[in-house]
């Protein structure tokens, strides 16, 4: 069966801000405060789409999510007229009102997990959003995220939706960020690693190879879900257990230490808790040879990783049979990373064979780089024609979305403007504006009334 990967991008958000809201990443922390600006936020989103789009590559779009969602503020006993609710939470819990405003879903690889149709036993593709209950920020996205999951991917005979798991520690789940399916074409079955960072039933042993400065988002008693969910047998799945010392070191995702596409594997060698383990793994259930890139951490130390976010990349799959790999631009400000490229992947005996750095610096001072800002669907050709809506990239598409962004979005976003109500009212007339242009009908919270 023949299929192709999608590349499903988040639409930078109205609000895009930095509120330092993120435990454990470290772009997060050191930011919070700063003035973003939402509007060169979602251009260059857009151009990283275009680009990949018009390099020959598959490119979707999802859309923002409602924010500020005053809904939540409610629920935590904030009243009165909209305006008054967000003066109430900037005068008495300014922390809540920062988190009800983050445009976090722009951050799509933490949208879902997706299994597509050939590994799945009943030859549909499936989807579970991710619950992201370790913050309380994240923990707003995964209603409205499935409600544009069911939108998109509607036609119930080739698409699969899942319940989130229950949001409780024991089945944190950040989705795509912790899951990568190997293969050999997109096509064939492939193998489905899992990472976690923590167990939380089980093993009373597993505590003392767990992180201690910052979180483990996920459980393996999460993973372990949504591969059941999915349908998903021994023989296809390969848990691993992230490496504590990576995640203190500000690795909050396996996705900020490893990339894979096709049979490559590429990787920190600090990525996995059992390098040996899970390579062994791997190649006895894949049907294809697993060619594995491992850097060392003399080539590119944490440090170096965290700030760059080299292992962040897209990694693209092309007619030939090489691969593309999409970096942030800070990898070129980081010469140990810049020289590893050049020297090891590019020169190296594996099929990467181009580099192409695109500039996300808005999303990356809050730790999302290319890699975080897409969710990957594999699609057949069938599939692909039974979306709904207008959400497949194409130079019209681009055109209306660039034009979309100009007229509504801000340049400039400071802390203290996130309790301005004008803002709330801007985000509501376009978004409103937006589902009509991606024809997704209803999906938010103010849409469904
Ligand atoms: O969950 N940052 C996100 C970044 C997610 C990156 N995604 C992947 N690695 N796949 C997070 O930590 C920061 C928001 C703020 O501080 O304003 C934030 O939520």
């Amino acid at each position: 069966m023949s299929a192709q990967e999608v590349n499903f991008d988040g639409l930078v958000g109205p609000t895009h801000n930095y509120s330092g809201l993120a435990v454990g990443n470290v772009a997060s922390m050191s930011h919070g405060g700063l003035v973003s600006n939402p509007r060169e936020g979602a251009l260059q989103g857009l151009l990283k789409m275009k680009s990949l789009m018009d390099a020959g590559y598959a490119q979707g779009v999802l859309p923002p999510q409602q924010r500020p969602d005053i809904g939540a503020l409610r629920d935590l006993g904030f009243s009165g007229s909209n305006p008054e609710v967000l003066a109430r939470a900037a005068k008495e819990a300014p922390q809540l009102l920062r988190a009800v405003c983050s445009a976090s879903s722009m951050w799509t690889a933490n949208a879902g997990t997706i299994t597509p149709s050939p590994d799945a036993p009943d030859g549909r593709v499936h989807f579970t959003p991710a619950n992201l209950q370790s913050s309380f920020h994240r923990y707003l996205e995964p209603a409205t995220t499935g409600r544009v999951l069911q939108a998109i991917f509607r036609d119930e005979e080739r698409f699969a939706h899942h319940s989130v798991l229950p949001a409780t520690p024991a089945f944190a789940d950040e989705g795509a960020a912790n899951h990568t399916r190997l293969c050999g074409e997109y096509g064939e079955p492939g193998v489905h690693l899992f990472v976690y960072g923590r167990q939380a039933f089980g093993d009373v042993r597993s505590g003392e190879r767990e992180p201690k400065r910052y979180p483990a988002r996920q459980t393996l008693e999460a993973s372990q879900a949504v591969a059941r969910q999915h349908g998903l047998t021994d023989a296809q799945t390969v848990f691993a257990q992230q490496h504590p010392e990576a995640i203190d070191a500000g690795v909050f995702h396996n996705d900020v230490i490893a990339v894979g596409n096709g049979p490559v594997l590429l990787y920190h060698e600090m990525a996995f808790l059992d390098e040996a383990r899970t390579l062994d793994e791997l190649r006895a259930k894949m049907a294809t040879p697993l060619i594995p890139v491992r850097v060392p951490v003399e080539a590119v130390s944490m440090e170096d990783a965290v700030a760059s976010y080299l292992f962040n990349s897209q990694l693209l799959s092309n007619p030939d049979g090489t691969m593309t790999l999409v970096v942030p631009g800070e990898c070129q400000e980081r010469e140990a990373v810049w020289r590893t490229i050049q020297d090891y992947l590019l020169a190296g005996h594996n099929p990467i064979s181009e580099v192409v750095v695109k500039d996300v610096k808005q999303s990356m001072r809050n730790g999302g780089g290319p890699a975080c800002l897409r969710l990957r669907v594999v699609l057949t050709d069938a599939e692909r024609s039974a979306l709904t809506g207008r959400v497949l990239l194409t130079e019209t598409l681009f055109e209306d979305l660039t034009a979309w962004v100009n007229r509504h979005y801000r340049d400039r976003l400071a802390p203290e403007d996130l309790a301005d109500p004008q803002l709330a009212e801007e985000s509501l007339t376009a978004l409103d504006e937006l589902t009509q242009r991606l024809k997704l009908g209803a999906v938010y919270p103010f849409q469904l009334k």
